[in-house]
C-alpha cells in the first residue's frame, strides 16, 4: 500500500510539474530571443562594374542582408511600399539617388546604378525583416572611376528651390538641435506661380525627406505627418541630433514623376 501511495504521489508531482512548463511566460521569453534586431544583422555589399562602359554608368549594386552569425534572412516586410530603400549619396552630397532594388532571394537586392563618376559614396539602406525590427544599414562604397571634384557643402541663403518646374520654399522655424521641429514645405508651380494642389501619395506619404549630416555620417529619421491631402503644404517632423551643418532632400509627386528639391542649412 505504501509503494502505490508512493507511485501516486510521485505522478501527481510529475503533472504538476509538466502544467507549470508549459506557461506562457516560457513562450514569451523565446519569442523574445528569436526577434531580429538591428544589431544582429549585417549589410554586405558588393559593386561591380559594367565593363562595356567607359563611366561609372551602369555599375551594378549588389546588397546581401544577413544575420552576422551567418544565419540567413530570406523575407521582408513591406514598409512604404517597397521591401527594401537605397538612398545613394556621393561624399560631397552632391548626388542624391532614392532607389529600390530588385529582391533576388536569400537576402539579396540588386540594381544597377548610374554614378555621374568615380569615389567615394554613402549607401543607406531601410529594410524590415519579417519577425524583425525596422532597421538602417549604412556603408561607404566605392565606385571606379574617374572621381569628380567635390562640391563644398555650403548653407544656403534662401531655402527656395526649384525642380522640375516646381518651386519648392522650406520652412524650418526656428532651426535648433536636440528639439523636434517642423519642416513645411510650400509648393507652387514655377512658370505660374501658383500652389500646387496636384501632389500624388509618394511611397505612401505626402513625401520623402532624407537628411544628412555634413559628413554623410549620420542619417535623420523623418517622419511625413498623417493625413496630408494634395499639397501645396507638406509637413514633416525631425529632430537635429547637435548643431553642425545638415543637407535635406525633399521628394514629391506630381503627374507620376517625382521630383526631389535639397537644401544645405546650418543648425546652431
Ligand atoms: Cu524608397
Amino acid at each position: 500500500m505504501s509503494k502505490r501511495i508512493l507511485f501516486l504521489l510521485l505522478l501527481t508531482m510529475l503533472l504538476s510539474a509538466c502544467g507549470s512548463n508549459s506557461s506562457w511566460e516560457d513562450e514569451a521569453v523565446s519569442e523574445v530571443s528569436d526577434r531580429i534586431l538591428a544589431d544582429d544583422v549585417e549589410a554586405v555589399w558588393t559593386l561591380e562594374r559594367n565593363q562595356a562602359s567607359a563611366a561609372a554608368a551602369g555599375t551594378m549594386i549588389r546588397l546581401e542582408i544577413k544575420k552576422k552569425d551567418g544565419g540567413p534572412i530570406d523575407a521582408f516586410d513591406i514598409n512604404h511600399e517597397k521591401l527594401l530603400h537605397l538612398i545613394v549619396v556621393s561624399k560631397d552630397l552632391s548626388y542624391f539617388n532614392h532607389i529600390h532594388p530588385e529582391y533576388k532571394g536569400n537576402g539579396v537586392f540588386e540594381i544597377v546604378n548610374d554614378f555621374p563618376a568615380g569615389g567615394e559614396y554613402r549607401m543607406i539602406a531601410d529594410f524590415t525583416p519579417t519577425g524583425g525590427d525596422p532597421m538602417t544599414k549604412m556603408a561607404w562604397v566605392r565606385v571606379e572611376g574617374e572621381q569628380a571634384k567635390p562640391v563644398p557643402v555650403v548653407p544656403d541663403e534662401t531655402l527656395e528651390k526649384t525642380a522640375d518646374g516646381n518651386r519648392v520654399k522650406l520652412a524650418i522655424d526656428p532651426l535648433a538641435s536636440k528639439k523636434e521641429l517642423t519642416l513645411k514645405f510650400t509648393i507652387a508651380d514655377e512658370k505660374t506661380g501658383k500652389p500646387v494642389t496636384d501632389l500624388e501619395p509618394y511611397l505612401g506619404a505626402i513625401g520623402h525627406v532624407v537628411i544628412l549630416t555634413e559628413d554623410g555620417e549620420r542619417y535623420l529619421h523623418v517622419h511625413a505627418d498623417e493625413g496630408q491631402g494634395t499639397g501645396p503644404e507638406a509637413v514633416f517632423e525631425t529632430a537635429f541630433p547637435k548643431s553642425g551643418i545638415y543637407k535635406i532632400w525633399g521628394q514629391f509627386q506630381r503627374e507620376n514623376k517625382v521630383f526631389t528639391a535639397s537644401y544645405v542649412v546650418r543648425v546652431p
